[in-house]
């Protein structure tokens, strides 16, 4: 058995040991490792790329070399497009070669960016909140986080704690919680708001602390004294009880708030992080043994890059593709994962030269020229991070594959045929090492963030542009399957819907938006309230129903920002 660690997209960042079958065992030494999660119990069951190919025809991997160098040597323009298919840190190695060779990388983000943005723009800096605080948690706020599907190896750690769930889903954490708010979709600001607004009335919040750390606490007051409470709540469907029992439960309470990328699929995601931050603010919650708020944070924090990543950059949320003669993807499935499916199945249609670098077969695989494989992470020396929690995993390789390219020998590859200087794989995995302490733990993390306060005070929101225009249209919710990682492993092929809508099981129907449709068959369910239809992470088509515009702030996507309609086919 060797010591390795998942690399897959997820908070948990799992540590496993592999034997020479490439068994996984999961390990006891992290919290967050203590089972094998679905995706990994059944890894071995979905087939890898064995061969690359150009064109449909499978070629060697000396050859695939060739074609890719003299793609490369021709292009005027190419664009290196990388997504989260292995969170290890040595797959920035590849981005190294592109941005010295004076390519165009991608900025912005289809996941958590807008929230990242609005902790960012209110707190300064976004430091994860480390698991070890969440285990002393007395009370535990599940705002927009389906744990079950995305951080299941967070439920022993909650086991015993009084649990809040705010969510538009029955989830399973919402049936084991001791208060469900099964509020409108994209209500949250709302609620935080009045959260914080009630709080202020109650008057239990530390004035010394909110005057040192958080100046314009009264100015958020007013403003928040702006919205009117019950006009607000009929629209949102929340009762005015609800705010009450939540103060109540948290009450001398160590807290966590658990927020999740569900909140945050919107224009304004930034701000509805932003709210709940300053919601906690005046609950005490930052800086405070067992309190804090958990969101996505920043997985390479404290770990410097010794790749060079400085390029001309466009946005990979709305890419334009056709404006580049070669595009270069890895570890990613644009064609199905990227909002406005149709948009970037035509743009990226007349490219010239498609390459795709990953493991599996997808929708970009299938429309790509050259396809070249990928080793499962098992076959690579890599450490990596996570946005979940403060630890360095290492990941030791098994012994040599026969199949694919390792990220490193195809960036070395490209690197000596275009005279860009690269240090070999062992300077490169020790420096990442060297940012981890004997434990693991990521030097220059912070056991407990802003227990000093913020480096400058808390910025609250300073105008409120809330519109309560709700269309009589559904709203499209879009989170993540339990069986796939994103587009990886056993995708869905259903719609979510609540039985009022009295279709049958199994039927086939169409989901249609502003932007295009899909048909997929009806799985009814009681935990989708009436007015929403779910469709997860990964289902074929999914996207062709969501705007590929940005978040208002932090470049992000905004997968739920559109009204679906559903009808017979
Ligand atoms: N099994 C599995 N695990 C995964 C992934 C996967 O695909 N499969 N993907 C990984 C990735 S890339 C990420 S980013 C994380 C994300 O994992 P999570 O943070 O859990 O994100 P989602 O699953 O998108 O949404 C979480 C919850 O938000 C709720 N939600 C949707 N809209 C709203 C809203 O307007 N308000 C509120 N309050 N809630 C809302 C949904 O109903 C859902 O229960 O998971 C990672 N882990
Ligand atoms: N409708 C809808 N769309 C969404 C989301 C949603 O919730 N709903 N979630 C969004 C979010 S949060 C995210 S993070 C993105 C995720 O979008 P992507 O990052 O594109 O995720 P995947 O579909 O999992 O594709 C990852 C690819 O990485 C490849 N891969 C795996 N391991 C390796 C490796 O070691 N090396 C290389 N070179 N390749 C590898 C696999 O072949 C796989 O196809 O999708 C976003 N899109
Ligand atoms: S997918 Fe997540 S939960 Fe599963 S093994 Fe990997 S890191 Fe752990
Ligand atoms: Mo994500």
């Amino acid at each position: 058995m060797l010591k390795s660690g998942c690399v897959l997209d997820c908070y948990d960042s799992c540590e496993l040991s592999v034997d020479e079958s490439y068994n996984f065992q999961a390990s006891k030494d992290k919290p967050t490792s203590r089972f094998l999660c679905q995706n990994l119990a059944h890894y071995h069951d979905f087939e890898t790329i064995k061969k690359p190919r150009f064109d449909g025809v499978e070629i060697t991997k000396e050859e695939s070399l060739e074609k890719l160098f003299e793609i490369i040597k021709e292009s005027n323009s190419t664009l290196y497009y990388k997504n989260g298919g292995n969170f290890g840190l040595m797959q920035d190695v590849l981005g190294h070669f592109f941005a010295s060779h004076n390519d165009t990388l991608t900025k912005g983000s289809l996941c958590d960016g807008a929230g990242d943005a609005g902790i960012v723009a209110g707190r300064g800096v976004n430091h994860i909140l480390p698991i070890s605080q969440i285990e002393k948690s007395e009370v535990v706020i599940v705002w927009g986080r389906d744990i079950h599907t995305s951080s299941s190896h967070l439920l022993p750690i909650l086991k015993g704690k009084k649990l809040i769930v705010i969510d538009p889903i029955k989830t399973k954490i919402a049936k084991m919680a001791d208060l469900h708010v099964q509020l409108k979709p994209r209500s949250d600001i709302y609620v935080a708001i009045l959260l914080y607004r009630f709080a202020m009335i109650e008057g239990e919040y530390d004035e010394e602390y909110l005057e040192e750390h958080a100046g314009e606490f009264e100015e958020f007051y007013e403003l928040s004294q702006t919205i009117r409470i019950k006009k607000t709540l009929d629209k949102i469907d929340v009762d005015l009880g609800v705010f009450g029992k939540i103060l109540g439960m948290m009450k001398d309470k160590k807290t966590s708030i658990i927020v999740g990328v569900g909140v945050q699929k919107y224009r304004e995601g930034a701000d509805v992080l932003r709210a709940i931050d300053a919601f906690a603010l005046v609950m005490g919650l930052f800086g405070k043994e067992g309190c804090g708020v958990s969101y996505l944070g920043n997985s390479k924090e404290s770990i410097e890059s010794p790749f060079k990543d400085s390029s001309k950059k466009v946005s990979k949320v709305d890419t334009k593709f056709d404006q580049f003669d070669t595009v270069f993807v890895q570890g990613a499935n644009p064609l199905n994962q990227m909002p406005n499916t149709l948009r970037v199945k035509e743009s990226y249609s007349k490219v010239k030269n498609t390459i795709y670098f990953g493991l599996y077969e997808n929708e970009t695989s299938q429309n790509s020229r050259l396809i070249l494989p990928a080793q499962e992470f098992y076959f690579k020396n890599d450490v990596r991070s996570s946005y979940g929690d403060n630890k360095m995993t290492f990941m030791n390789a098994l012994k040599k594959s026969e199949n694919g390219f390792s990220e490193y020998e195809l960036s070395n590859a490209l690197c000596k045929e275009f005279d860009v200087e690269l240090k070999t794989e062992d300077e490169y995995l020790e420096h990442f090492k060297s940012f981890s302490d004997e434990n693991g733990n990521i030097k220059g993390r912070q056991d407990l963030p802003y227990k000093d306060g913020f480096d400058d005070e808390f910025e609250f929101l300073d105008e409120l542009e809330l519109k309560l225009n709700f269309k009589k249209d559904l709203f499209l919710i879009t989170a993540k399957s339990p069986s796939s990682l994103n587009s990886m492993f056993k995708r869905e092929k259903c719609v979510y819907l609540h039985p009022s809508h009295n279709f049958k099981d199994t039927e086939m129907i169409r989901v249609s938006s502003d932007i295009g449709f899909v048909d997929l068959e009806v799985k009814n369910n009681e935990d989708i309230r009436e007015d929403c239809v779910l469709i997860r992470s990964g289902v074929s088509g999914v996207n062709n129903l969501t705007p590929s515009h940005h978040s208002y702030d932090g470049l992000g996507a905004c997968y739920q920002d559109v009204k679906v309609k559903i009808g017979k086919i």
